[in-house]
């Protein structure tokens, strides 16, 4: 069975400047997303009817893994998922509004976009720690939430579809922006790939 690969970054490392520095993204991806997917495939070397899963499908099932690594493989899948999505949400010279229906969508659940981006703000700047905030559809509406470590929302929800999510770990933005997250989240809006948003949130209702 084929193990869990690390995919190479779907552009430069030096893309998202000066939003987002080069080293972060070379660390970020060379070093935090390969652990990932080299600890995940250290979990299951002994279970190995789980490389024939997503690693999606196996966080949608955590009660699936046997117990002895359910713990690593929530956390290596987990963080799996969350960054192979997280670098995809993220474009060079990208940033700015949704349109069409995603962005009736957004101003229908929360009133307008600045408002739907101060209350996905508070929700990464209220995750205490390591962990993400993420906007997901959820019964076909737009819900704000965030998840402790590397979480995603489909481990309490199976049903749910994460559209948008921001990594708030310190790893994340500590060689540019040091303690100063609120910085950094004001930052990331400007590399937001809101049409690749705007697909999966097609592809959720
Ligand atoms: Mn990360």
């Amino acid at each position: 069975m084929p193990k869990f690969e690390l995919a190479p970054l779907p552009y430069d490392f030096a893309a998202l400047e000066p939003h987002i520095d080069t080293q972060t993204m070379q660390i970020h991806h060379g070093k935090h997303h390969a652990a990932y997917v080299n600890n995940l495939n250290a979990a299951l070397e002994q279970y190995p009817e789980f490389f024939e899963k997503t690693a999606l499908e196996i966080i949608k099932d955590l009660a699936a893994v046997p117990e002895a690594v359910r713990t690593a493989v929530r956390n290596n899948a987990g963080g799996h998922v969350n960054h192979t999505m997280f670098w995809s949400l993220m474009a060079a010279n990208a940033g700015g509004q949704p349109s069409g229906a995603l962005a009736d969508a957004i101003n229908a659940a929360f009133g307008s976009f600045d408002s739907f981006k101060d209350q996905f703000q508070k929700a990464a700047m209220g995750r205490f720690g390591s962990g993400w905030a993420w906007l997901i559809v959820d019964g076909g509406a737009l819900k704000i939430v965030s998840t402790p470590n590397q979480d995603n929302p489909v481990m309490d929800n199976p049903a749910v579809t994460p559209i948008l999510g921001v990594d708030v770990w310190e790893h994340a933005y500590y060689l540019k922006y040091q303690n100063r997250r609120a910085d950094y989240l004001a930052a990331w809006w400007n590399v937001v790939n809101w049409s690749a948003v705007a697909n999966l949130y097609e592809g959720a209702k």
